[in-house]
């Protein structure tokens, strides 16, 4: 194992760009926490007006966007701040990063000049004001593309076939069908744009000082790369737009060099001149690695501003309903996700409305409640939900003679309110049973062998005791719920010993022998729930099932 060791005294830094903040953790060559620094977008730059780090257009149904500038200046920012801390950025020896995935950042003519000429006694954010042909990057909340997702599935044969060529069918927030509608209702700013990054790419960029290349992980989430053989494909390039290829770039692996870190960084933070910038990937990707997902059946929940499901698959299986990557940190087998939009925001606004705005009565109030809420069912969408396919709006049922252990063949009926107490369960196990049905539905096993909790509401001991409970296995969580910065970090050391060894090594040989010394540990936070229990909620979840399936019949998209 020797031969995979890190350089002792160096540092590795992750950041992670995601929807409320930018995040960076520095991990030491032992991969422990070294340093973690965090910039909220709302708070710390007011002045770009967001809530929650987007900006809904008020004109436009479900056009949701985040100001490109906004991350330029979190990235100033994070850096002044662990520059005040004292960190050594000399140390520093590869830097990598993740991002919100899908959102696409659009460059105007000639901004490749500014990139590489960055002058380093001025901020980052007075040098690239003008360096976009549209400010607002629309994200993956974004959902006002469902006219280009059926164009573009439609070109290419149909939406399983899409999924098939490129991984996933069409969705909203995907950059291809972002990119056809701006070559579609803008095609004056299409054609002033020289070059279309993800936000990861971007990022990557930026601290290279020029156009970094789209990684094949992230590149999955655009409904534009040939899954099987990682190029662009020419087939769905053309179903989105014209000249398109060259505006998108090179494709590079997930663990590859970007480049090296721009002189910008050298001279202004005195970062090494030959620090490396290892390709950024998507927030999701780069938490697989985080959480040291390894072995098929592990399955990871993220409970983030979005709820995410993944694990690892030997095989992509094309489906309409979740998403196929390839693996970030191993170049042979997929990484296969669930999204939904209504996560941590959705359970605030019921904790808002329902338990004081405090997590502390919500949680009294989920152990106030039994198991299985006396057949109470809820639905809530506080946003257009992506999985199922549902618009805003909130159901509720009772199941009539409600008798935990039998409950085929019965019938419910719809109330327009629960109780508080009803309400907070009815949300939980809601987005649980949700979770579980349909990871089960893109093949996952049943139980997983374990699940490792990550994301915000992961703090919270209570959801983890449902969750295993619901899914009955035993559930892990890490150290820090920000697993996404952590991954980036951990994969700045992979790709840096990639790089040093010129060919790619497996990431578990880096940590394999002393995960348990490492800040990438996880611990038992919930014991797997009694199988009794487990099998009532087999039972609620199917049932569940079938309420969501009609509701989609009756209000679903087309
Ligand atoms: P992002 O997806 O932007 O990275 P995070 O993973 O940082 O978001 O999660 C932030 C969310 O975590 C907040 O919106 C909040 O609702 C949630 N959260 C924080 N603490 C708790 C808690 N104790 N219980 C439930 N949710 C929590
Ligand atoms: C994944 C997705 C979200 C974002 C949130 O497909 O849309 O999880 O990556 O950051």
């Amino acid at each position: 194992m020797e031969g995979f060791s890190l350089p002792q005294d160096s540092l590795f830094l992750g950041f992670d760009c995601s929807t409320q903040s930018l995040k960076a953790t520095v991990l030491d060559a032992n991969l422990k926490i070294f340093a973690t620094e965090v910039v909220h977008f709302d708070n710390e730059l007011p002045h770009y007006k967001t809530k929650d780090g987007v900006i809904r257009d008020p004109l436009v149904n479900g056009r949701i966007l985040s100001p490109a500038l906004m991350w330029v200046e979190a990235l100033d920012i994070i850096l002044q701040k662990f520059k005040k801390s004292n960190l050594d950025f000399g140390k520093i020896i590869a830097v990598s990063g993740s991002a919100q995935q899908h959102g696409s950042v659009y460059w105007k003519r000639g901004s490749s000049n500014i990139l590489s000429s960055l002058d380093s006694k001025k901020s980052l954010v007075d040098q690239l004001g003008d360096a976009f042909s549209i400010k607002e990057t629309p994200i993956w909340m974004d959902c006002s593309t469902t006219e280009q997702c059926r164009a573009i599935e439609k070109a290419v044969g149909g939406a399983l076939e899409l999924s098939k060529l490129t991984g996933s069918c069409a969705h909203e927030r995907y950059a291809g069908p972002q990119i056809r509608k701006l070559f579609e209702t803008q095609p004056e700013v299409y054609a002033i744009t020289e070059r279309i990054s993800l936000i990861s790419s971007f990022m990557a960029s930026l601290l290279i000082g020029g156009y970094a290349c789209i990684d094949h992980t992230d590149g999955a989430g655009m409904n534009l790369m040939d899954i099987e053989f990682r190029v662009w494909s020419k087939i769905a390039l053309e179903a989105t737009a014209l000249d398109l290829e060259k505006k998108l770039g090179n494709l590079a692996p997930a663990h590859a060099v970007a480049g090296f870190l721009s002189k910008y960084y050298v001279e202004r933070y005195d970062f090494k001149k030959d620090c490396l910038v290892i390709q950024w990937s998507g927030d999701n990707p780069n938490s697989l690695a985080g959480l040291t997902l390894n072995t098929p059946g592990d399955l990871a929940i993220s409970l983030g501003t979005s709820d995410t499901v993944f694990g690892i698959a030997t095989d992509h299986k094309p489906s309409l309903e979740g998403h196929t990557f390839p693996n970030p940190v191993d170049t042979e087998d997929y990484m296969v996700m669930l999204v939904y939009k209504n996560g941590s925001l959705t359970r605030e606004d019921i904790r808002n409305r329902s338990a004081n705005r405090s997590w502390e009565v919500f949680n009294t109030y989920l152990q106030q409640t039994p198991p299985l809420n006396g057949g109470k069912i809820g639905f809530y969408y506080k946003e257009h939900e992506i999985l199922p396919p549902l618009p805003i709006g909130e159901h509720r049922y009772v199941l009539e003679n409600f008798e935990d252990d039998s409950l085929y063949g019965i019938k419910e009926h719809r109330v327009i309110e629960f109780d508080a107490p009803s309400e907070v369960r009815a949300i939980m196990e809601g987005q649980l049973l949700s979770m579980r049905a349909h990871a089960e539905k893109i093949g996952m096993p049943s139980p997983p062998r374990r699940i490792i909790a990550t994301g915000g509401a992961s703090a919270n001991k209570c959801i983890l005791n449902l969750m295993a409970s619901i899914f009955g296995c035993n559930v892990y969580t890490v150290q820090r719920p920000d697993s996404a910065s952590l991954g980036a970090a951990l994969r700045a050391a992979h790709g840096w010993l990639c790089n040093k060894k010129g060919t790619f090594v497996p990431i578990k040989d880096m940590y394999m022998d002393k995960l348990e010394h490492t800040s990438l540990n996880c611990k038992l936070s919930a014991p797997a729930g009694d199988q009794e229990l487990v099998a009532k909620y087999t039972l609620l979840m199917k049932r569940r099932t079938e309420i969501e399936n009609d509701l989609v019949q009756k209000l679903g998209r087309i």
